[in-house]
């Protein structure tokens, strides 16, 4: 018996890199603050326009470790406003472990729809509602060769499957010496029906086989500002299995990018990455 699975539409964005110009970050800006803020409370907008069922952000939400704490409430603040289901699974620059911003203020006081996917070996929510489960690992500082999706759980669940991973795709001109590495391989072995990427700042679709569906969102903002390759969020919609739509929406007013129009990259067919 096959069960069939209401349709789910998702945000999904990350490398938000909130804090960036904070007072104690280093590139202390008020006027780059205030308009990061601004950009962040645009996302906020989409999602209730779009009436998406949930927000994902797979890792680098906050910029660094040291963050004001009225960067943690604004974000909070937001995220209770969205009010549907918010899942974050942190990256490198918001990792959990010793020193983690995350054990700093009880965000969940101010926001009970806010989801932190804070185990490293692996840890999954469900949403009955929403007929949908998601499993991320979280970034530590303390494993060097972490990769998000080696040793996966079994999927053992009907409804809709999503992971989410921040690390570097492995594709055919790849530099490999980079970590956290994602393969197409291994995203095939988690068996589910999106895979939400983080940590770069291209909006990309990258091949993960038949039944899979996997991109980038790529960043909000470009923190380089030269790149031009940022400034889209992900509305991901599921209808059904065979049916599986992502537009890149912007923040910025232009027009949105079709499925089919998105960057797309093929996977590394030579990499193993279970040896
Ligand atoms: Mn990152």
């Amino acid at each position: 018996m096959s069960i069939i699975k209401k349709p789910l539409k998702i945000l999904h964005t990350s490398d938000i890199h909130l804090g960036a110009y904070d007072k104690r970050s280093g590139r202390f800006s008020d006027e780059n603050k205030i308009k990061q803020e601004r950009h962040f409370i645009k996302i906020i907008e989409l999602g209730i326009k779009h009436q998406v069922d949930a927000f994902l952000i797979p890792g680098d939400l906050f910029d660094n470790a040291r963050v004001d704490d009225e960067t943690l409430v604004l974000f909070a603040n937001e995220i209770k406003r969205l009010g549907i289901p918010t899942i974050v699974a942190p990256g490198n620059h918001d990792h959990v472990g010793p020193n983690s911003l995350y054990d700093r203020i009880d965000l969940n006081k101010i926001a009970s729809n806010l989801f932190i996917l804070r185990n490293e070996s692996g840890s999954s929510i469900t949403f009955d509602e929403l007929n949908l489960k998601i499993w991320a690992k979280a970034h530590t500082e303390e494993i060097p060769d972490f990769r998000p999706f080696s040793e996966p759980p079994a999927r053992n669940y009907d409804g809709w499957y999503i992971c989410m991973g921040h690390g570097h795709y492995i594709h055919p001109k790849a530099v490999q010496r980079h970590s956290f590495h994602i393969s197409c391989q291994e995203i095939n072995h988690l068996d589910c029906d999106y895979v939400a990427l983080g940590h770069w700042e291209q909006y990309t679709i990258v091949e993960a086989g038949i039944n899979t569906l996997a991109a980038y969102s790529g960043a909000p903002e470009s923190l380089a500002h030269e790149s031009g390759l940022g400034g889209r969020v992900l509305l991901v919609e599921l209808n059904s299995k065979d049916d599986k739509k992502i537009t890149a929406l912007s923040l910025n007013g232009e027009e949105k990018i079709e499925h089919e129009d998105m960057p797309y990259l093929e996977a590394d067919k030579d990499y193993n990455p279970f040896n």
